[in-house]
């Protein structure tokens, strides 16, 4: 019976959460990222083997990096994009020197993660992550004022949209446009409205499919590079899963990941499965897909979101929402014992609970609701394993 690797993702020395708390949560596995080194500089041995040192001082491994972040740059093939691509690869190579050799990644343009409420309180006095479809378009179109805007929604979202903007106090409003262009935890990059407009801008005349075909020119030079050393690359889908702002999104679907593969058939090129993210589409059917894409899984993160008819989601409790974490796990535990090899995974986001309400935390990265995940996964992991396999 082949079990999966649990991994906690980690921020580094700065975390709230530090390494001892993650042991004591049962994560065997760490998920971190240099998060001071510039984007696109290389990440040096000298430098990976200072973290790893201090993560194995705390018993723990460095299992995962998330992520090594793409530059700009290197999404619109511009500017300096040569130097960051051969940079990237020199990460990659320094990053398996030192025996760490799963790289999460993700190629969507300008903002990652994108959320415009971090402390949605739930019944149970929990908080959450939100995104609000009104406030989002009250931002666009009201806050950002982007042009081209107006455009893209009806007549009845703009009203719904002018209506919440009405609705929201300065506070709300400082906050929105602090969630939307701030940087969640994670994001390499953190704007003012006037830069960030400058950002969208630089999008002009790229669409989908070239945005595709930069990401596969990408991936066309360091999928070797990581072949080569034996690492697995693992991109990480849209969040959320569709287009936003007028930026194209080339990873929602399943039938996105497909073509890269298509493209770029290197058995490096992998998959970060994250329930979350594709799971806010309905037409994603995750037990399926964790079974078809299961050979390209090289990471996966498992948390739930809940999604209603206004286009709005929250994130659920990671056993509840609209993700069957039951069917996913079960597919899971197939591709795993079927591959004979441990594939790590992390629980992904929770809620600000307990003693966490009280504190400074990442949004979504605080200790109790991860470990509540983390607990509730790993049951429900031993559970169908200990049914289905000896
Ligand atoms: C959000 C995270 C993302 C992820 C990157 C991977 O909580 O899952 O920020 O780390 O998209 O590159």
């Amino acid at each position: 019976m082949i079990l999966s690797e649990q991994t906690w993702r980690w921020y580094g020395p700065n975390d709230p959460v530090s390494l001892a708390d993650i042991r004591q949560a049962g994560a065997t596995g760490i998920v971190t990222a240099l998060h001071h080194i510039k984007n696109g500089e290389v990440w040096t041995v000298e430098e990976i083997r200072k973290r790893k040192q201090m993560i194995e001082e705390a018993g723990l491994v460095w299992s995962v990096v998330e992520s090594i972040p793409v530059h700009e740059h290197i999404k619109t093939r511009e500017g300096e994009y040569l130097k960051y691509i051969q940079n990237y690869k020199e990460s990659i190579r320094n990053l398996a020197a030192c025996d760490i050799r799963v790289i999460t990644y993700n190629f969507m343009p300008v903002l990652d993660w994108t959320r415009t409420d971090l402390a949605y309180t739930m019944p149970d006095g929990s908080r959450a992550l939100r995104f609000e479809r009104d406030a989002f378009l009250a931002f666009d179109l009201y806050i950002l004022k982007r042009p081209g805007a107006e455009k893209e929604y009806t007549d009845v979202e703009k009203e719904r949209a002018k209506s919440r903007l009405a609705r929201m106090t300065p506070e709300e409003k400082e906050r929105l446009i602090r969630n939307m262009i701030a940087g969640l935890p994670g994001a390499e990059e953190s704007f003012t409205l006037e830069e960030f407009q400058a950002q969208l801008n630089r999008y002009d005349g790229i669409d989908e499919e070239q945005l595709r075909k930069n990401l596969i020119a990408f991936l066309q030079e360091i999928a070797p590079v990581a072949d080569e050393v034996g690492a697995k690359l693992a991109i990480h889908p849209d969040d959320p899963p569709y287009a936003i702002l007028g930026l194209p999104r080339i990873l929602s679907t399943e039938s996105d990941f497909n073509l890269l593969v298509e493209a770029v058939p290197n058995p490096s090129n992998g998959l970060c499965f994250c329930t979350g993210s594709f799971g806010v589409r309905a037409d994603n059917n995750l037990p399926e897909m964790i079974l078809r894409l299961g050979d390209r899984v090289n990471f996966v993160h498992l948390r739930s979101t809940q999604r209603d008819e206004q286009g709005n989601f929250y994130e659920a409790n990671h056993l509840e929402g609209d993700v069957d974490m039951y069917g996913v796990m079960k597919g899971f535990l197939e591709v795993q014992n079927k591959r004979k090899v441990s594939i790590p995974f992390r629980p992904d986001h929770g809620h600000q609970m307990l003693d966490d309400l009280q504190k400074q935390t990442n949004p979504g990265y605080s200790g109790i609701g991860r470990l509540r995940g983390l607990a509730e996964l790993r049951g429900l992991e031993l559970g169908i394993a200990k049914t289905l396999y000896k």
